[in-house]
């Protein structure tokens, strides 16, 4: 698999191009959920087919959510332990889009903290049908984690799953000029 990852803190960085319901070493993974945190499709799609349907009714329950918000239940037959549910923004939608974003890496490292988890994963939240272009995305969302990652006490690894080797590529260039 392809990754690159650097320290800060405690903690580890890793950039990796793969697929975000096959991260079987994270004891959570990140949904980029939609309001309602019903199925919906792209990465939402994928991690409740794999999940099965026990996990969008005990979603729903939690909804609805807000942009930069996040929420967490139970993974059912992801080989995960939770699933942290986050609502990106709308890029042409819920401005500042950066803060929003941003807002979605923080809080679900917040409640990683709290549920004492020691490993998350992260897709490319909003990077698909909610319109964040790649190359502002990348650096948003690499600099959110990076900055939190010295307070972490429980959070050991973070790594953000990458679909394509086109955003992959400009990941790496993010993760570089951190
Ligand atoms: N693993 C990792 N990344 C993936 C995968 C996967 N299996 N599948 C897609 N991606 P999106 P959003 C990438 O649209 O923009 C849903 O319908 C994809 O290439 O899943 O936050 C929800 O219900 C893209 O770069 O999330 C919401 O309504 C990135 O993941 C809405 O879409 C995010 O794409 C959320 O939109």
């Amino acid at each position: 698999m392809k990754k690159e990852q650097i320290l800060h803190g405690k903690a580890c960085l890793e950039v990796s191009l793969g697929d975000i319901v096959m991260q079987k070493d994270m004891d959570a993974i990140a949904n980029a959920a939609n309001a309602f945190l019903r199925v919906g499709g792209g990465v939402a799609g994928a991690i409740h087919k794999a999940a099965g349907p026990e996990l969008e009714k005990e979603a729903m329950d939690k909804g609805p959510i807000k942009p930069g918000q996040a929420v967490i239940t139970k993974a059912y037959n992801l080989p995960n332990k939770y699933v942290i549910h986050v609502l990106g923004p709308v890029y042409d939608r819920d401005v500042p889009h950066d803060k929003y974003l941003a807002d979605c890496y923080s809080n679900a490292l917040d409640l990683c903290e709290e549920y004492e988890l020691g490993s998350i994963a992260f897709p490319a939240i909003s990077t698909g049908v909610f319109g964040y272009p790649i190359e502002e995305a990348a650096p948003v969302a690499l600099k959110a984690i990076y900055s939190k990652m010295p307070s972490l006490k429980f959070v050991k690894k973070i790594r953000l799953v990458i679909f394509s080797e086109r955003d992959y590529a400009m990941h790496i260039k993010a993760l570089k000029e951190l």
